[in-house]
């Protein structure tokens, strides 16, 4: 069965980057046919050749141009158009015939509140559920975590968004090659024992104290049969370690291993 994978996260996460690498790794090193589709209808250059691009369809400098909005208007129209325009979407490669695609990448604009939070995302999304297993890989930049607080909250957009779009979110962590060792020592702590930040914010007082240990309560409790995953497109290892999770995720059939 085809596997979709979706990447999402903030503006520079690394979704683009990683929907080239990931692709590539996977053709090159499991034979498989991929599909990196581009939904970011705001992309300038893309440093893949996508086999399905939003773009043909719908720009957000036309968009601004024609509705004169600005980029984030654009953006939250843009939703809206391609939710009106689905059924003609998914008459396009390779939503006419997943059954030749192994796996399909979607890469998705960064501006999270005016695409993946729309209410309209989730319609876009069940099509593609109809189509293959589907999961979203929530990337959080590394730089953005430098205080276990950090890392909590990062991690727990991710959960929102799972609870939002009931669709398995994987946090992923990018960038790892750019962690240094006390940043690096947070974001595993993350990986393999959240509760331990508790720790680290002990001596924390007002919102802080109060909030953050039920939000790594929640985390954990939430956290199911997924860890997240730290990657480089440096290092081909965490690659496989992504592939590895997104797969157990999406398949447990076991025909991608
Ligand atoms: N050092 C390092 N840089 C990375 C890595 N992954 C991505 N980058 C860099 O991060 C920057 C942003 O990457 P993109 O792939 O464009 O990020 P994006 O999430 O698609 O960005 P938007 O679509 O604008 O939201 C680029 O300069 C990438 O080269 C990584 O693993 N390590
Ligand atoms: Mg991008």
């Amino acid at each position: 069965m085809t596997y979709i994978v979706v990447f999402t996260g903030p503006a520079g996460s690394g979704k683009t980057t990683l929907t080239k690498i990931y692709g590539e790794w996977l053709r090159t090193t499991m034979f498989l046919n991929v599909c990196q589709v581009n939904m970011d209808p705001g992309a300038e250059i893309l440093p893949y050749r996508p086999c399905l691009d939003i773009r043909e369809f719908i720009t957000i400098k036309d968009i601004m141009k024609e509705h004169g909005l600005g980029p984030n208007g654009a953006f939250m129209k843009a939703v809206e158009l391609i939710s009106k325009i689905m059924d003609k979407i998914m008459r396009n490669k390779p939503f006419n015939e997943p059954e030749h695609w192994d796996v399909i990448i979607v890469d998705t604009p960064g501006q999270l509140e005016a695409f993946i939070f729309r209410p309209e995302t989730r319609e876009i999304l069940e099509r593609l559920q109809e189509i293959g297993r589907t999961v979203i890989a929530y990337l959080i930049d590394s730089s953005m975590i430098r205080t276990s607080t950090d890392a909590i909250t990062m991690w727990f957009l991710g959960i929102l968004l799972q609870v939002k779009i009931g669709i398995d979110v994987i946090p992923v962590i990018t960038k790892a090659d750019t962690l240094s060792k006390t940043r690096e020592n947070i974001v595993r702590r993350l990986i393999t024992s959240p509760e331990k930040l508790l720790e680290d914010i002990k001596d924390s007082e007002g919102i802080v104290s109060d909030i953050l240990p039920e939000l790594i309560s929640i985390a954990v409790k939430t956290r199911g049969a997924y860890r997240p995953v730290l990657v480089s497109i440096n290092n081909r290892e965490s690659i496989e370690d992504l592939h590895f999770v997104l797969h157990e995720a999406a398949c447990s059939c076991g025909d991608l291993t």
